[in-house]
């Protein structure tokens, strides 16, 4: 812990006192998730891309620990995260809760309060396939939590590891959008064997969109001498999608030689450092400062809270006879306490009515996406005989879709952004709120940077829907390219029937032809409007509990925040109250220690003040 950190830690513990002595628990317990947060703060960098890129063999090498399964022959298969512990040590979470089912759209409402278990595991284990580990008891595996020291992570670093997407019957292991919307920074792992592909490009797209900290690697560099051309071909993509993002060649292979035969130039040569300025000037610099002004603005509006019920107290001891102006005091706080009501019935409107509209455009944004996608898949259609192109007409549009649910998932989060800004001004004049923070993905736990990994994941949230079953785990947190499941159900609905035109005799095969190609035709456009239908049904099912968690969470966070003002100023006026009746007696040793709180109370309102104008501004 470094001066800066104690010091703020000697400031929240002294405030949890006060408001402890105060009997305000509310705003000790709002002290001390603060203090959780300043000694164990957090900036989780999520590594993603496709099956196979060198993502785990980055992680390690970066490391130069073996933490993550990798190789040719294994592969990631649970989202693993990797924290900084002294002893190294590692734990599988797995879900702990019966599920219980929503059967219908009808009955909305919390899915499942997840719980989850630990167990723990052997390091030695840890490069087993885990997915179905015996250990977890049938239970479904949410992720694997690694803790190594190293001193990168010692700074706070939590790198989270991936299954690779695109695997084919491996719907759960697309990395989501809902992971990376609740991220500090992304890693985005394509190796230079090729070029960027088109769903690489519109995800990548997607990640620049949700994140400001998104750096691309192209991996391996050390396997093709070509290397270079690949990498140029891929800022020309970029750029042509107005991306100025440059990919950092990078090779793990080198990275470890380097480490082990401690070659500077090896190690330069690898491109490493590269990543680790990244994490240095980057993440771990905005995380610092978002942090900092996060404390600063918690410690502010807690010192605020305190004074008023010292401030008015401390005046009616000193000056008891001014009854009148004590009793314009009191007035004037409960004329501020129904004006604060009245905004609190405006702001539970703005709120409802933003979560509604939302629902009903992002609805309508989706339908729009798809309405237009399906079209050109029945212009594509219509143009040719579907048998010849039905795979790769498959394998388009599950890319398609994958990148409008993606867009639409963007599109609804920023929105929702917006609602809690537009919720957060019928507040303004209450002083500053904290707008909580919106991950998507963390919605339904405690907003702190901790959370998040839980809500997001490959969790079913309990409905067994046998089409789209693939789908929606992924969809537990939006989902990215390569996901679904329903795919192969779509290939396997084969309109071409081979055997008819054998039995036939020439001259009616032709005949046939006509009609056989035109039934084609209209069994490919049913299949993809089949497709296209479950799609919707399930995005949309999804969408809508997700905007209801983030209803809840932010209606939580601002009734909260109205409960503890209303009660600072009830306080005051019973301590008002109190002052005015104090004994003579015991009137000097009250103010002496009121007057020390105060003093205390307005330095550290000024400090976080300073504190939050030196980083806001
Ligand atoms: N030569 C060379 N091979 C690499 C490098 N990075 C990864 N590989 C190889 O590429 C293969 C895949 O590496 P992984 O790290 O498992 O890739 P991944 O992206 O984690 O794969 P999945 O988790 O299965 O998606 C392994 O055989 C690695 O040895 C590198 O920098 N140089
Ligand atoms: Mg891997």
């Amino acid at each position: 812990m470094d001066a800066n950190t104690t010091k703020v830690c000697q400031i929240i513990d002294r405030l949890c006192q006060l408001a402890r002595d105060a009997g305000r628990e509310d705003l000790s317990r709002r002290m001390s998730a603060t203090r959780l947060r300043v000694v164990d703060p957090s900036a989780r960098v999520v590594v993603v891309g496709q099956l196979k890129q060198g993502k785990s063999q980055l992680i390690n090498a970066l490391l130069n620990v073996p933490v993550c399964r990798m190789g040719d022959g294994e592969t990631t298969s649970t989202i693993t995260t990797i924290g900084y512990a002294e002893e190294p040590h590692a734990r599988l979470i797995v879900s702990d809760s019966a599920q219980d089912v929503i059967d219908s759209d009808a009955r909305p409402g919390p899915v499942q309060t997840e719980g989850e278990r630990a167990i723990p595991i052997p390091m030695d284990d840890i490069s087993r396939d885990l997915a179905r580990a015996p250990e977890a008891g049938g239970a479904q595996v949410l992720r694997l939590e690694v803790h190594v020291p190293s001193p990168l992570l010692q700074r706070g670093i939590v790198l989270v590891d991936t299954p690779g997407s695109g695997g084919v019957g491996s719907p759960h292991a697309a990395a989501t959008l809902g992971l990376l919307a609740a991220s500090d920074a992304i890693i985005v792992a394509s190796d230079v064997s090729q070029e960027y592909t088109a769903p690489e490009m519109s995800f990548i797209r997607q990640v620049t969109e949700l994140c400001d900290n998104a750096l691309c690697v192209a991996t391996k560099t050390d396997l093709y001498p070509m290397w270079r051309d690949v990498v140029a071909a891929d800022v020309a993509h970029l750029r042509r999608q107005s991306n100025d993002v440059d990919p950092l060649p990078v090779s793990s292979l080198l990275r470890s030689h380097a480490i082990r035969l401690d070659d500077r130039d090896l190690n330069e040569e690898s491109g490493f450092p590269g990543i680790l300025e990244f994490l240095e000037t980057r993440v771990l610099a905005q995380a610092s400062t978002t942090m900092r002004r996060l404390v600063m603005n918690e410690i502010r509006s807690v010192t605020d809270h305190l004074s008023l019920a010292v401030r008015p107290e401390l005046e009616t001891l000193k000056d008891p006879g001014a009854r009148e102006a004590i009793v314009a005091e009191l007035e004037r706080a409960r004329t501020e306490a129904r004006e604060l009501s009245s905004r609190t019935a405006l702001w539970q409107q703005v709120l409802g009515d933003g979560i509604a509209d939302l629902s009903a455009e992002s609805d309508h944004d989706l339908r729009n996406r798809t309405r237009r996608l399906l079209k050109d898949y029945e212009s594509r259609i219509d143009a040719g005989d579907p048998a010849k192109f039905w795979t790769q007409l498959g394998e388009d549009l599950k890319n398609d879709i994958a990148e409008a649910v993606g867009d639409n998932f963007i599109w609804t989060h920023d929105q929702s952004l917006a609602v809690a800004e537009r919720v957060a001004d019928s507040f303004s004049d209450t002083g500053d709120v904290a707008i909580p923070r919106l991950d998507l993905a963390a919605i339904g736990h405690e907003i702190s940077p901790q959370t998040g990994l839980t809500d997001l994941e490959q969790q079913p949230t309990g409905v067994v829907h046998k089409v789209v079953t693939g789908m929606r785990g992924s969809y537990g947190g939006m989902m990215m390219f390569g996901m679904m499941s329903t795919m192969v159900g779509m290939t396997m609905l084969n309109p071409f029937s081979v055997a008819a035109g054998v039995l036939l005799g020439r001259k009616s095969y032709k005949e046939d032809a006509e009609m056989r190609l035109t039934r084609r035709r209209s069994e490919a456009k049913m299949a993809v409007r089949t497709f296209v239908d479950d799609v919707l049904f399930e995005v949309g099912r999804e969408s809508r509990y997700r905007l209801r968690t983030i209803q809840r969470v932010l209606r939580d966070h601002f009734r909260e925040i109205a409960e503890q003002t209303t009660r600072s100023l009830t306080e005051s006026i019973k301590a008002a109250e109190d002052g005015a009746r104090t004994q003579v007696a015991d009137r000097d040793a009250r103010s002496r220690r009121l007057e020390a709180s105060l003093g205390f109370l307005d330095e550290v309102s000024a400090w976080a003040a300073g504190g939050c104008r030196e980083h806001v501004g």
